[in-house]
């Protein structure tokens, strides 16, 4: 296991490099070309600036989380070909750059979704919440300016506003595709790149949906035990892999993440742990780290990682708002911190006490 924090790159994120380099036992950064669009070729000069930079600091490029996916690939229209052709140069770039990780997701329009960002606390943090009544009743053309009032002012990822602009040209294009219309694109998507990962040794780590349920009525097809093993086994090669997010999971009170864990033996490539507290059906809030603020038992989850024999980066996730931090939503640096200590501490008595 090796600890690591998200680091959206220079000029996007408020944590500095010298900052996270200071968090102990944190060696490496999990990055990205933030300002890349979905479908943009990433350059190899790109990829080397970012990771001189975060080697100049003393610490290394433990992964890439995201590299986007464009939308024809996820509705299979039929330029698909040449948006999967310029991915797979990208994969060569990020492999010769001796990056081995890349972390994605398959969610139709939306990324991770919210309808709180800064929900008040008892303690006077502040933290992200989701409410589905309110989803079930907000237009979701008013979802972007929603995310956008509250980001303290930061590009949030998976809400970049070009695309989003496009709102409702990017549900029409939606319109037909089902559930398993999406799980055959992903297949199709991953088979294609497969011959690249194998030669670059890049590990993809598909991230789940967040939430774990169907949206907007977009078709979500990574959100339990049952679609992740389908698409292991569907495309049944070991650079086809997993980003076990416990925050996406865990939104549903129905997944076992310990047992999730143990199913998809060594196809997790990479982890995002925190914790978060069921409030209500279909309402959530992110606690902190530790399992007594919420509801997921992260001794267990930790556990289950340790008993796999995990050997990939893990990152604590969003965090909460505290001590006044006006951070990025989600990915202040404090709350982080004391989430990489935390779950270091139990993976190190996990370790001694074997
Ligand atoms: C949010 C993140 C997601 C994640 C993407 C992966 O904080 O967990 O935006 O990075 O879904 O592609």
């Amino acid at each position: 296991m090796h600890m690591t924090m998200r680091w959206f790159g220079p000029g996007y994120d408020p944590v500095t490099l010298e900052q996270i380099r200071q968090v102990p036992v944190v060696k490496g950064v999990i990055s990205t070309l933030y300002a890349k669009q979905p479908g943009e070729l990433w350059e190899k000069a790109e990829i080397a600036a970012l990771k001189q930079e975060i080697e100049d600091s003393g610490l290394t490029v433990a992964g890439i989380e995201s590299v986007n996916i464009h939308d024809a690939i996820k509705t299979g229209a039929p330029e698909r070909d040449n948006y999967i052709e310029t991915y797979i140069k990208t994969l060569k770039h990020i492999g010769q750059a001796d990056i081995h990780l890349v972390c994605y997701n398959f969610m139709p329009v939306f990324d991770w979704t919210r309808t709180d960002l800064a929900k008040k606390r008892a303690d006077g943090s502040t933290t992200m919440a989701y409410n589905q009544k309110i989803i079930d009743t907000i237009d979701p053309n008013n979802m972007q300016a929603l995310i956008e009032r509250q980001s303290n002012g930061f590009m949030l990822a998976g809400w970049e506003p070009e695309r989003l602009a496009r709102l409702k040209e990017l549900f029409a294009l939606y319109d037909t595709v089902n559930p398993e219309i999406l799980f055959n694109n992903l297949k199709y998507f991953l088979e294609q790149i497969m011959p690249t990962c194998d030669k670059y040794n890049i590990n993809m780590a598909i991230h789940p949906d967040d939430p774990a349920w169907a949206i907007f009525g977009l078709s979500r097809i990574v959100t339990n035990q049952e679609q992740l093993l389908r698409l292991m086994s569907a495309v049944d090669n070991v650079h086809n892999g997993v980003t076990l997010c416990t925050g996406s999971l865990g939104t549903n009170p129905n997944n076992n993440i310990p047992e999730i864990i143990k199913s998809l033996k060594n196809r997790i490539h990479f982890a995002h742990i925190r914790n978060l507290l069921h409030t209500a059906p279909g309402q959530f809030e992110e606690a902190a780290h530790i399992s007594v603020d919420g509801s997921l038992d992260m001794f267990a989850i930790v556990k289950a990682l340790y008993d796999n024999g995990f050997d990939g980066p893990i990152r604590p996730d969003h965090g909460r708002n505290i001590w006044g931090e006006k951070g990025m939503p989600g990915y202040g640096l404090y709350d982080r911190a004391l989430g990489a200590m935390y779950l270091y501490g139990l993976w190190e008595a996990l370790e001694k006490h074997a």
